[in-house]
């Protein structure tokens, strides 16, 4: 028989029940993986979850003639629904290797690697090693000595010696032709009525506690060169015609001189694309006119900024290595040169008290005065292994999982947090409520001209909620368990 090259990767679905926004996202992890696989003559299926209608029914027949099985995975549901599909794929009998790689497995390398459905972890970048994996186990060679990789046997975990993190302008481009129905991948959205996902780096220098880029990349920032992106940003354009793109890059405007370059490039070729990617609010009072100038000419529509929290001594807490007055500087800033800013927020996070979470409702309540609406996001902390925020969570009665398992049934999103009461989250989403409506974004007028219902349910929302802005009067929420029980009409 001859050696199969045909490797299988699967990107589970991301979300136990409701997905929690209307997009639909390229798998970019498992796209990322396969480039240099597609480039190498492999016969590479990629299966997306979060979009088949039948993935498993998929995976067993993809899987049935293939060398190979990856899967991809964060923290949270994917690791649940990676397990059932390597469950399937064990009870159909189907023997290939199970390699897993992704964020979660990168940071509990050895964990993970001691699951009955992981025959290796790729740690941290995936290319070469998963394409080096796929040589040798194509040709029926042992692959124990591949380097990035862990695995346990017998009962022993070996780990291999890291993979040095290769230049990512050196790997193919992410080959979207060969998603199973790209276009379903478009979205209408802020950008651009026709905008896809796209990364045009890997890693952040910064070394927020809670995140999971120092560990798995080690503060290390690596990104395209500018002509890269333009002429991965072309191919988009002539295969899908996209007319807005996401940047899914962790931080885009480390390098000033980069992103304005690319800004230029766009401008040069005509290309008409609205776009958004994630800045750190410092770097914006940095930059200097013409970046603006030419970042907005080249059709930024936002800065989406992680602020995390109004609290210096929370900032300070996680690392964040910005202060309060970053995030209103950036939110002028932006503004002064009409550009979006958008930020999210998290509360919850492991001791912190009232007076600390009441001091980011001030600074969201500030930003939404000088941007003249509400447009951040609002999250609860959401525990993932590895860092000091971690530990100090674990250290206030959040159950630490001790195996892929147990993480498997570990929501990050309605987190099991101790300190996290219904009543917690409600007051929160209370407080949310009264900044939706009394600075009603265009988003929110958007969807209030749609209907005479819509109209007058924002109309009561904004009244009630300016009110209570303006006179910082919180209690009582009637209007809000009222107003919620209602949906905005229409
Ligand atoms: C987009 C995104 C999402 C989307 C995903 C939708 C989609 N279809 O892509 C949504 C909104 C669902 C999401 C949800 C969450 N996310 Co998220 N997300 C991201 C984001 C911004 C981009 C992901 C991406 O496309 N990366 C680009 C690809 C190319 O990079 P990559 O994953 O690193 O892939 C490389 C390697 O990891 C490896 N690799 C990856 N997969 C595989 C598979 C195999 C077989 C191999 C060999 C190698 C390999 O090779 C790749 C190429 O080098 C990242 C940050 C980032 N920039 O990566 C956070 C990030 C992955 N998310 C994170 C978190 C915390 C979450 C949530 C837990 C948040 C929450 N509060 O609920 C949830 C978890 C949901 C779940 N697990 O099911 C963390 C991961 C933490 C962790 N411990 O896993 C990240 C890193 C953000 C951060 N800075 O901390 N997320
Ligand atoms: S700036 Fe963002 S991506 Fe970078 S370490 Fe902090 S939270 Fe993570």
């Amino acid at each position: 028989m001859t050696p199969s090259k045909k490797i299988v990767l699967f990107y589970p679905r991301n979300h136990f029940g409701k997905q929690y926004h209307p997009w639909t996202w390229a798998p970019l992890p498992i796209l990322a993986a396969s480039a240099p696989l597609f480039a190498e003559g492999y016969q590479v299926t990629l299966i997306d979850a979060n979009v088949e209608p039948q993935p498993l029914e998929l995976l067993l027949a993809e899987c049935r003639d293939a060398a190979l099985l990856g899967i991809s995975c964060m923290t949270g549901p994917q690791i649940h629904f990676g397990l059932e599909a390597c469950a399937a794929v064990r009870t159909a009998g189907l023997k290939l290797p199970i390699v897993w790689g992704g964020y979660h497995p990168s940071i509990l390398p050895e964990q993970t690697s001691r699951n009955q459905y992981v025959d290796a972890v790729v740690r941290g970048q995936g290319e070469l090693t998963l394409l080096e994996l796929a040589g040798r186990i194509s040709e029926g060679e042992d692959y124990t000595g591949v380097a990035g990789i862990t695995f346990t046997r017998d009962g022993e975990t070996v780990t291999n010696p890291g993979r040095p993190v290769a230049d990512i302008n050196d790997f193919p481009r992410l080959p979207y032709e060969k998603l199973r129905n790209p276009r379903q991948y478009l979205n209408n959205m802020h950008v651009g009525s026709r905008s896809i996902n796209y990364v045009s780096s890997q890693g952040c220098p910064a070394r927020c506690q809670f995140c999971a880029e120092p560990l798995v990349y080690g503060r290390a920032w690596r990104a395209y060169k500018p002509d890269r992106v333009l002429s991965d940003l072309e191919f988009l354009k002539s295969f899908l015609d996209v007319n807005g793109v996401m940047y899914f890059d962790s931080t885009y405007f480390v390098k000033e001189q980069r992103a304005r370059e690319i800004s230029e490039g766009m401008i040069a070729r005509g290309m008409k694309l609205g776009w958004a990617a994630n800045a750190r609010a410092p770097q914006l009072g940095k930059f200097s006119e013409e970046t603006f100038d030419v970042l907005k000419r080249s059709g930024l529509w936002a800065f989406l900024v992680g602020a995390e929290s109004g609290s210096q001594t929370q900032l300070e807490k996680m690392q964040k290595d910005i202060a309060p007055e970053d995030i209103l500087e950036a939110a002028r800033v932006a503004t002064r040169h009409g550009i979006k800013i958008t930020y999210s927020f998290i509360v919850g996070f492991p001791g912190e008290t009232e007076a600390e979470i009441e001091e980011t409702w001030t600074v969201m309540e500030e930003v939404s005065k000088i941007v003249g609406e509400y447009n951040s996001q609002l999250h609860f902390y959401a525990p993932t292994p590895g860092n000091a925020l971690y530990d100090r969570a674990a250290e206030l009665g959040l159950s630490q999982p001790q195996s892929l398992e147990e993480w498997a049934s570990f929501n990050t999103v309605a987190s099991s947090l101790p300190w996290m009461s219904k009543g917690f989250q409600n007051r929160q989403r209370q407080r949310e409520f009264f900044l939706v409506y009394g600075y009603p974004s265009e988003w929110v007028r958007r969807r209030a001209s749609r209907s005479f219902a819509r109209r007058a349910y924002v109309s009561a929302a904004s009244t009630i909620s300016a009110a209570r802005c303006r006179r910082r009067f919180w209690k009582l929420p009637l209007d809000w368990w009222l107003l919620r029980g209602v949906r905005e009409g229409g």
